[in-house]
């Protein structure tokens, strides 16, 4: 894994991409083994970056699931979270998609969704929320779009906005952090790679729910492109 040092970091076009940071992922019914390692760091960067001039653009993937959903092991009749199944293309009838499934999570208006009040405490209100998941039949771990790449959050949208914030000069930079490294923070930066934005992994601010995806997920942010650091270095360029 190459690490960069950041003299050359441009925050005025930078955002700041925190994934699925949630109950579920923390303390509930998913709940990522080491996620609460990621608070110390991440909160004192978003505290360094409050206090900066131009707080940098931040958005917080919310997984916001329905109570039937198809990533629910509870919604195929016989079938175990953990498992992989193939589930019909929402659109390609002939077609079926690979689906692992998991144990209900993040369902809509239930607390186990709700982003951590330490995160958004620590922003201030600054962060805008993009919700993803939402439709039944297909997954979403990207927080650019659907497992299908048929429907798209708003979010590549918003970052390629000629202004994405009053006075904000035209994104070219991300920061990933958040949960779970293996899917949701692996699906994001490798988007953010594909559309050619320089995508800087936080290490210390990224866990995953178990070695094998995580690593595997290491290995494919870097192949598209990927830099990996820690908070310490990246704050240090505020
Ligand atoms: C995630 C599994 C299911 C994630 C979301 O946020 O990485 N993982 N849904
Ligand atoms: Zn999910």
């Amino acid at each position: 894994m190459s690490t960069t040092g950041f003299g050359d970091i441009d925050w005025s076009g930078t955002a700041l991409l925190l994934i699925d940071i949630q109950e579920d992922f923390i303390s509930g019914s998913l709940a990522v083994p080491t996620a609460e390692e990621i608070f110390p760091p991440l909160i004192s960067l978003l505290e360094s970056t409050s206090s900066h001039d131009a707080p940098p653009l931040t958005f917080l993937t919310q997984d916001y699931h329905p109570a039937d959903h198809v990533s629910f092991a509870s919604s195929h009749a016989g079938a175990k979270p953990f498992t992989t199944i193939e589930v019909p293309h929402p659109s390609l009838a002939d077609k079926t998609m690979e689906q692992v499934l998991w144990p209900d999570h993040c369902v809509q208006s239930t607390s186990g969704a709700d982003i951590d009040a330490r995160i958004l405490g620590a922003l201030e209100g600054r962060g805008n929320v993009v919700q993803k998941g939402t439709q039944k039949n297909v997954d979403c771990y990207s927080g650019f779009a659907s497992n299908d790449y048929v429907s798209f959050t708003d979010l590549a949208r918003r970052l390629f906005s000629s202004q994405p914030a009053p006075g904000m000069a035209p994104v070219h930079t991300v920061v990933v952090a958040g949960l779970a490294t293996g899917y949701c923070v692996r699906a994001t930066a490798i988007d953010a790679c594909k559309y050619h934005l320089r995508t800087i992994v936080l290490t210390d601010c990224i866990r995953g729910t178990d070695a094998a995806s995580t690593e595997q997920a290491m290995r494919d942010m870097e192949q598209f492109g990927a830099e990996f650091a820690e908070t310490t270095t990246l704050a240090s360029t505020l």
